[in-house]
């Protein structure tokens, strides 16, 4: 399916705005002609933005925010209508709002990166330069957003037990996560929609993994196509691929072996996403900026297409998916498969059963089920039942645990490698910190690294393999209630939700 084809009709500018409501949309992107009157309410940055831009030129716009090739890949052919007459284009210029004006003046003024210490430092940053719907969408979860500050307190709940008297003059944090090299036990975990954050997106979190030696998780919902980010790797560089699965098994088998045929070197399938979970940060900035004729009302076509809108994401993954689709995903790649989000034990033997290569411990950085638990937790549980029911420990090579949410630290890291897990993903902290561009990535990663070499040394762990389950006490991680000190820093970067509130007259 492809909307490229050869269609060369000229159309005017003026009878594409003719084209300019719910009941006939066009857009122009890279001087092509689109109809998205169908597709709108579909769109996963919801039908508003579109509505903005009917009748009109959106290339900047979408090339904010998509790969090149969305379009071809999501519009049937024939929505494809022409090219626009370049005869016929009137200029205007783009209007800077206020807010837009205030936000570069501070983008002016950040604090060089020797100046960030720490990567709640990036997070802080972050708020004050991102354009406020980029800050609502990645920083928010689900419903009360328990589960999101729960991932970083659980950490809070694990103390040390370092050992003194070992010569730890040098120390080594490297690792191998399945099978492939890492400078440390830290992956970048797949995030949507890198270019909100910068022009250059998931390029530079490519970049800078490839300057470190760590391993980038490409998104499937990335703002680069697949391609253009293996482009960026280095000579050798290892990727995994994050796997939305989508309803048309085709289009994941040629994604899996094409990614395959590229050099992925894992497959982590995401299994915690049937729909998307409710991020009322995110819901309520795109009602906040809604032309108020554009407001939903109470109406049965409104209401299905709000209902609709919540659950886009079903036209792109697969609610249906199940343990039995398992053995086919192995018939198509010989590429080890992960399964993310996996959120207990039981589910854990039933990968480690089906000979998948190791699950991810995770609840979407709190995004998807409010009150699921954090990822640490769950790893305490599923290596406890492993070694009690199986006689299996970790970590193992065979079955790998990993790890994601609210790590902020390197301490947070080796707490995770201590428990048995053989990498922890970050996803948050490096988009915050590509608001730097990549000299941010990497300033993340050098901080990390920096806090590794100092907490091995002060642990008494000369390698990976001295952070042992006895270097730490995690016999509080299933109390919800303790008291311990606040982490000022993070809870400083942390946004109170808003309620609703009546509208300006
Ligand atoms: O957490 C997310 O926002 C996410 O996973 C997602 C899923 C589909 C489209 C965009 C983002």
């Amino acid at each position: 399916m492809s909307t490229t084809g050869q269609n060369s009709k000229l159309i005017s500018a003026q009878t594409v705005a003719e084209h300019n409501s719910r009941e006939s949309c066009w857009i122009i992107v890279s001087g092509k002609i689109y109809d998205v009157t169908d597709f709108m309410d579909d769109h996963p940055g919801g039908s508003k933005i579109i509505l903005k831009y009917a009748g009109k030129d959106a290339t900047v716009e979408y090339d904010r925010i998509h790969p090149p090739d969305a379009l071809s890949t999501h519009l049937a052919p024939e929505k494809f209508l022409g090219l626009v007459d370049p005869k016929t284009i009137i200029k205007v210029e783009a209007q800077m709002s206020e807010e837009d004006k205030a936000r570069a003046q501070r983008k002016s003024s950040l604090p060089p990166l020797s100046e960030i210490l720490n990567l709640h430092d990036f997070e802080a940053i972050a708020r004050l330069v991102m354009h406020e719907r980029t800050w609502a969408y990645y920083s928010s979860a689900a419903d009360d957003e328990i589960s999101t500050r729960e991932n970083h307190a659980a950490y809070h709940r694990i103390w040390f037990r370092p050992r003194i008297l070992r010569d730890v003059s040098t120390v080594d944090w490297s690792t191998t996560i399945l099978g492939q090299p890492s400078s440390m036990p830290v992956y970048i975990s797949a995030t949507a929609l890198g270019k909100l954050a910068h022009p250059d997106g998931e390029l530079n979190l490519t970049r800078a993994a490839g300057n470190h030696g760590v391993i980038q998780m490409v998104p499937t919902m990335a703002s680069f196509t697949f391609d253009e980010i293996v482009d960026a790797t280095k000579q050798g560089q290892a990727q995994f691929l994050q796997l939305y699965v989508n309803k048309d098994r085709n289009i994941t088998k040629k994604l899996v072996q094409h990614a395959e045929k590229r050099g992925i070197k894992g497959i982590f399938v995401t299994v915690d996403t049937p729909q998307l979970g409710r991020r009322e940060r995110d819901m309520r900035m795109r009602f906040a900026n809604q032309d108020p004729t554009e407001v939903p009302q109470n109406t049965p076509q409104d209401r299905e297409r709000v209902q609709k809108a919540a659950n886009v994401v079903n036209s792109f993954i697969d609610p249906a998916l199940n343990w039995n689709d398992i053995p086919w995903f192995q018939s198509i790649t010989k590429v080890p498969i992960v399964l993310k989000g996996v959120q207990c034990w039981e589910d854990a033997f039933e990968a480690y059963d089906r000979g998948l290569a190791g699950v991810v411990l995770s609840n979407h950085g709190g995004r998807q089920l409010e009150f699921a638990r954090s990822g640490i937790e769950m790893l305490v549980e599923v290596t406890q039942h492993f070694k009690q029911k199986r006689g299996i420990t970790f970590p193992n090579d065979k079955f790998q645990l990993f790890v994601d949410g609210g790590v902020r630290r390197a301490t947070d890291v080796i707490k995770a490698v201590a428990l048995g897990a053989t990498a922890v993903g970050l996803g948050r902290p490096f988009l915050y910190a590509s608001a730097y561009g990549q000299p941010g990535v990497e300033r993340a990663m050098q901080i990390l690294h920096d806090e590794f070499e100092m907490n091995m040394r002060l642990l008494g762990a000369r390698t990976i393999k001295d952070l042992v389950p006895e270097m730490v006490d995690a016999s509080s991680i299933h109390s919800h209630i303790v008291a311990v000190p606040d982490d000022r820093l993070y809870s400083a970067n942390y946004e109170s939700m808003q309620h609703a509130r009546l509208r300006e007259l």
